[in-house]
């Protein structure tokens, strides 16, 4: 199974969720995720919108509800499809922010345990694994749009991963 043809059978347009990342210096901040999707992997913080929520309200509320954090700034820097072979309804498009700029320290929360990471030591075996295609080169100053098929245990089964001049959410 590749992503052409895992798209033909399913429904869009997928439902969207989101990702925001803080950055300050040579410093990228996880989250260790508690709880319920994704828990036991260090990643960005975010989640799904609530009601008639933009996207970028989402991010900013997420950000606040799970370390605290009200970000002043927010560059999308990723648009990424995820496809669950064995799972659809965790079929999403996640769109990723980086923030320089927030009013609040990172705390931990019930679903979120934040920490600074050296940009070039990322926790990567314990991430999710398409992080290891795609966030290098956003730290690195591309834009970046992608699409992953996943399988069992999460298994990267096909990606596509493209450096953008512009991203349209
Ligand atoms: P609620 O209902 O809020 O408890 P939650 O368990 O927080 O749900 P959800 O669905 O709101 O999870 O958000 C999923 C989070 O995981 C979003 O921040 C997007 C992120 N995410 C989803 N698939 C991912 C993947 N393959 N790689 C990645 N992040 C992913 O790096």
């Amino acid at each position: 199974m590749n992503i052409v043809e895992y798209k033909k059978a399913i429904q869009f347009p997928l439902r969207q969720s989101t990702l925001c990342f803080l950055i300050r210096d040579d410093e990228i901040l996880l989250a260790m995720k508690k709880r319920g999707f994704g828990k036991d992997r260090w990643n960005g913080v975010g989640g799904k919108p609530d009601g008639e929520e933009t996207i970028l309200e989402t991010a900013i509320r997420e950000t606040q509800e799970e370390i605290e954090v009200t970000p002043n700034d927010m560059e999308v820097v990723a648009i990424l499809d995820f496809y669950f072979v064995n799972n659809p309804d965790w079929n999403q498009q996640v769109v990723a922010y980086f923030s320089r700029n927030w009013v609040g320290e990172p705390k931990e929360t019930e679903e979120m345990r934040p920490q600074w990471h050296k940009k070039d030591q990322l926790p990567i075996e314990a991430m999710w694994p398409d992080d290891d295609f795609w966030l290098n080169p956003v730290i690195n100053g591309s834009k970046v749009k992608a699409e992953f098929l996943f399988g069992e245990n999460d298994i990267v089964m096909d990606h596509n991963v493209m450096e953008v001049e512009v991203l349209d959410i």
